[in-house]
């Protein structure tokens, strides 16, 4: 790995990389295990402060590739966590929070989409009576668990919801760490695609975020500060459940709804007719380097935000 980012790196590249930056930067940066991924890979959890995590601040949590096959969600927020790091005076606006950064939230699956199937979304679990493998971690959290929108209770599927609430590791290390947390101001879980910035409530059609102006405020001024800077690059602001469908289960209404957290986001990277993306998925690597870029901004708007609010 001589040039950072020339490649999408497979699970053991991203952990070396992690561990490397880890050392480097010991004042800024600290690296543990949230747990261990079904077939044992480590769940990593970036934290990233100037005043070593003491509670002065407000804490941001971002999370990535959920979705296996949905690479450019970890490899923005590789490239988002080298940057803070690395040009860490450049950023000032970032050291006004503290950051939780678990970049590869589905290890098993992402190797999986490298070795086997460049589609694969969902974990490697065994499914009981089945000879299908696989939950969709983003329908197994504990929040209107299998209410029914997009989300099956069938193992062969891509949206399976797993037997029970919580029943992956993966989902499990998330709400142990969100639970537990005091202070976190914001939540984003980085996915992939269509260029969208979605708020909760994402379960039904019906019910409404309290604190939806402001999520749509916020979200707003995200997306005008990446096109300040990269103006053919447009994200949509919209409530999941109506820009995309309604999906039970899924991280970013538990983030709100039951840590409770105010202010939650997904955040779908990347499109389809930008150049020469084979599809919304599969980006080639400048792309991505370019998508990467452009959300950071975003990033940066949120940081911006939490210090003013917050302070
Ligand atoms: O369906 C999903 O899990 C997300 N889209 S993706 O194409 N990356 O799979 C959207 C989830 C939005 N949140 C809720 N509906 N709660
Ligand atoms: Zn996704």
């Amino acid at each position: 790995m001589v040039t950072p980012f020339d490649h999408y790196y497979r699970f053991a590249e991203i952990s070396e990389f992690l561990k490397k930056l880890a050392a480097e930067h010991p004042k800024l940066m600290t690296l543990e295990s949230a747990g261990k991924s079904t077939e044992g890979r480590d769940l990593w959890l970036v934290k990233i402060s100037s005043t070593g995590f003491d509670g002065s601040k407000p804490k941001i949590w971002m999370d990535a590739n959920m979705h296996a096959r949905e690479w450019i969600a970890s490899m923005s927020t590789l490239y988002a966590i080298n940057e803070m790091l690395v040009n860490a005076e450049k950023y000032p606006e970032m050291y006004a929070a503290d950051w939780m950064i678990m970049p590869m939230v589905n290890p098993d699956g992402y190797e999986q989409s490298h070795t086997q199937d460049r589609m694969w979304r969902i974990t490697m679990t065994k499914n009981n009576q089945s000879e299908c493998t696989g939950v969709d971690i983003n329908r197994n959290f504990p929040f209107q668990w299998d209410t029914k929108t997009s989300t099956s209770d069938v193992p062969c599927t891509e949206t399976y919801r797993g037997p029970r609430p919580e029943s992956e590791p993966e989902v499990r290390a998330m709400t142990k760490l969100l639970r537990e947390t005091k202070n976190i101001k914001l939540y984003l879980s980085i996915h992939a695609y269509g260029n969208s910035i979605l708020y909760p409530f994402g379960f039904d059609l019906k019910t409404v975020h309290p604190n939806r102006a402001n999520l749509i405020n916020l979200g707003n001024r995200v997306a005008a500060a990446i096109k300040k800077k990269y103006p053919t690059c447009h994200y949509s602001v919209g409530n999941s459940a109506e820009l995309y469908y309604p999906a039970s289960g899924a991280s970013d209404d538990f983030a709100t709804g039951e840590a409770g957290i105010e202010y939650a986001y997904t955040l779908e990277l990347s499109q389809t007719d930008r150049g020469s993306f084979r599809n919304g998925f599969d980006l080639d690597i400048a792309k991505a380097i370019t998508v990467s870029k452009e959300i950071f901004e975003g990033f940066r708007e949120f940081a911006r935000w939490a210090g003013e609010k917050f302070h």
